[in-house]
Order: structure tokens, then C-alpha cells, then sequence
């Protein structure tokens, strides 16, 4: 279709700078999701130097972390990981509203692009199917988005003097 982005796949990471911001809670889950998100940006052309990773305690405080990263004007795209897990109280739904809706928030408001790689699971067993080595690591994943969205954002930046058309 013309007009349309190419997929993260093939595109070239190396003009952009990432920060991972990644919560310590659940660890055993989230360092490998870091683990993934690095292992995709490197795979991806990105430079070493251009990856920061910003330890956080946990998933309530990654959207702050976030916000903060991206007002730095230090990156062009935000990965955010972290690892919630229902337990028995509703302390599991308030912690990951607030990370969704606190990532969003801060995505549309500073416009840097973020990723949400932030896993909601009833079980162990569920988190860490979905951090393990391969292609559906949650945090590959969400660095396969944040590249893309790094992209099209500079597409846009440099399209933005001409309002009307369509552009291949
Ligand atoms: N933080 C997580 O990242 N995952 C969880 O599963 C979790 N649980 O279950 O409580 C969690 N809590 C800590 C929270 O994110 C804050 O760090 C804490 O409340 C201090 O502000």
C-alpha cells in the first residue's frame, strides 16, 4: 500500500536514543524483559551509547520516570517494562491503571513516543512465558514499537512544513 511504514523489522535504529525505563518489582520477570528490549535495539542497528536504562522501584513509579526521560529531550522514544502480578488485593488494579493511563498521559503529553511493555498477569507461570528468550518477549516487543514509533515521528517532523498531500 503506498504510503504505508515499513515494519520495525526492517527499520534502522541507529539514528535514535531509547531510554528503558524498567521497575525492580518482580525482577526475576522485568530483568528479562530489559534483557529483550536490548537484545531488540541492539539487533536492530542501535547504538550502545544511545541506550540508557532507568531502574525504577516499581510499576506505579514508571510513568514519572517516563515523563521525566522524555522532558530531558534526551531520547526519541521511551520503553517502558515492569511486571505486575494479580495477587489477592485490589492493590494489583490500581498499580496497573495508574501505569497505563500515567505512560499514555505522559506519551501524549510530552509527545515522545512510549512503549508499553508493562506485563498484567494472573500467574508467575504467565509472566515468565512472556519473558522468555525469542521473539515474544514482551520487552522485544516493546522496543520493536518504540523503534517504529521513533521512525514515524521523524517522518513526521520532517513532513510537518507541508500539511496537505500524501507522501510515500
Ligand atoms: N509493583 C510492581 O511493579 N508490580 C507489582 O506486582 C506490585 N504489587 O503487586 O504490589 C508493585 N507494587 C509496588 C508499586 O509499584 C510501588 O512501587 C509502591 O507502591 C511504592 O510507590
Amino acid at each position: 500500500m503506498s504510503g504505508q511504514q515499513p515494519s520495525a523489522a526492517g527499520i534502522d535504529a541507529s539514528p535514535f536514543r531509547f531510554a528503558i525505563v524498567v521497575s525492580r518489582f518482580n525482577a526475576f520477570v522485568t530483568d528479562r524483559l530489559r534483557d529483550g528490549a536490548v537484545a531488540a535495539l541492539m539487533d536492530a542497528g542501535a547504538a550502545e551509547a544511545n541506550v540508557q536504562v532507568l531502574a525504577v522501584p516499581g510499576a506505579f513509579e514508571i510513568p514519572q520516570a517516563a515523563r521525566a526521560a522524555a522532558e530531558s529531550g534526551r531520547f526519541d522514544a521511551v520503553i517502558c517494562l515492569g511486571c505486575l502480578i494479580r495477587g489477592e488485593t485490589p492493590h494489583f488494579d490500581y498499580i496497573a491503571s495508574a501505569a497505563a493511563h500515567g505512560i499514555s498521559d505522559a506519551a501524549g503529553e510530552t509527545g515522545v513516543p512510549m512503549a508499553f511493555g508493562v506485563l498484567t498477569t494472573n500467574t508467575v507461570e504467565q509472566a515468565t512465558a512472556r519473558a522468555g528468550d525469542g521473539p515474544d518477549n514482551k520487552g522485544r516487543e516493546a522496543a520493536a514499537a518504540a523503534i517504529e514509533m521513533a521512525a514515524l515521528f521523524k517522518t513526521l517532523s520532517s513532513t510537518a512544513a507541508r500539511p496537505f498531500g500524501f507522501r510515500a
